[in-house]
């Protein structure tokens, strides 16, 4: 039912019989482990499937900047302030090191931001949700940025180059990011009483969304067969979703906090957590474009674009001028 709510059901993994010469010697270099670089031949498929990942991924960079962006004037003393502007500046360089790897696949920048400015390109569901006080800055730096590096690490791993690589200096940035995140909850729930709960009721309202980022359970992920089998994901949404849950748990106990899932439970036999289920109508009405911020974030970059025409315009008379100035020489 849910795949059908996104599109129609999974995309079909072509066996090797059905595959060209051309193809089987590229999964054959996949599967031998050789980074594809963006003039060597690939599938149309496979040039897609990157296409809109990775665009999706750069989109998710700029759009995050927006629930964030929203504390920095109210942060509670300058070193916080300094800290979570630094951390949004990064959120800006990954994307942009997103959209300079979907141009070495063909496509200009202008039009892959078009797409995410007209409604039509994806980003993640996550930065559909307020941001209501300081302690949401602690859980999604914790929960959000927790789950990307999850997510991100083994992308660094992929099978195309230029992602791979963008990949590397994200995971790093990230990972300060988490601390910074785990820090503000840490000082919170060391604080009064009045600051513990504000990081107890930001746990409640960011959990289950942060489950929801790791997409559609296995069973309803379109792309996921496809994409591993080309090593564009090394991992499913659900193994990566249950490495968060248990690599969570435990940080959350430290913390004195209490994950807002009753089901919650180690399972010895599994040897994971066991956790409850997840809202699917809620994570689909939300990348449908219904979720509480859908239209104030999208309204955002629009307007941010608008504004930011002079700059555009100015950066490309001042190339040029200088590639006139160049070629005079
Ligand atoms: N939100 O077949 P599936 C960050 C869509 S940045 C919205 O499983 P796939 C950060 C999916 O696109 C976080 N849509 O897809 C930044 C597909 O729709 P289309 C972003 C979602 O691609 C700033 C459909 O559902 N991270 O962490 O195999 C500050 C079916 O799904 C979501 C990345 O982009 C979602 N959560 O797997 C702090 C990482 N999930 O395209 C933090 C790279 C699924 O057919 N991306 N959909 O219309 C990935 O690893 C994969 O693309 C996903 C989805 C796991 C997200």
């Amino acid at each position: 039912m849910y795949a059908q709510m996104v599109d129609a059901g999974p995309e079909r993994v072509r066996p090797a019989g059905e595959m060209s010469p051309e193809e089987q010697h590229f999964q054959e270099r996949i599967d031998a482990g050789i980074k594809i670089e963006p003039k060597d031949f690939m599938p149309e498929a496979y040039r897609k499937t990157l296409i809109r990942q990775i665009s999706q991924h750069a989109h998710s960079e700029i759009v995050g900047q927006l629930p964030e962006g929203n504390w920095i004037t109210r942060a509670p003393t300058l070193k916080r302030k300094a800290i979570l502007l630094a951390k949004v500046q990064d959120e800006a360089g990954h994307g942009l090191y997103l959209y300079s790897a979907v141009e070495t696949l063909g496509v200009t920048r202008e039009q892959t931001i078009e797409d995410l400015l007209s409604g039509k390109a994806k980003y993640s569901s996550i930065f559909n949700y307020p941001t209501l006080t300081w302690a949401d800055i602690g859980a999604i730096g914790w929960l959000v940025d927790g789950s990307a590096i999850i997510n991100q690490i083994p992308i660094c791993r992929c099978s195309y180059g230029p992602y791979a690589r963008a990949m590397v200096r994200i995971c790093k940035e990230e990972t300060f990011h988490t601390r910074q995140g785990f820090d503000i909850m840490l000082a919170l729930c060391r604080g009064t009483p009045e600051q513990k709960a504000m990081a107890q009721d930001a746990l409640n309202r960011w959990w289950w969304p942060s489950l929801m980022m790791h997409g559609p359970a296995d069973s309803d992920s379109k792309h996921s067969a496809q994409s591993m089998r080309w090593k564009v994901k090394l991992f499913s949404n659900d193994e990566l979703r249950q490495k968060f849950v248990d690599q969570t748990v435990p940080q959350a106990e430290y913390l004195g906090l209490k994950i807002p899932d009753p089901e919650l439970k180690w399972n010895p036999e599994r040897g994971h957590y066991d956790f409850g289920r997840i809202d699917w109508d809620e994570f689909y009405n939300v990348i449908q474009g219904n979720g509480p911020c859908n239209r104030e974030r999208l309204r955002a970059r629009i307007e941010a674009h608008e504004q930011g025409a002079w700059v555009r315009e100015a950066a490309a008379a001042y190339a040029r001028k200088h590639a006139q100035k160049k070629a005079a020489a």
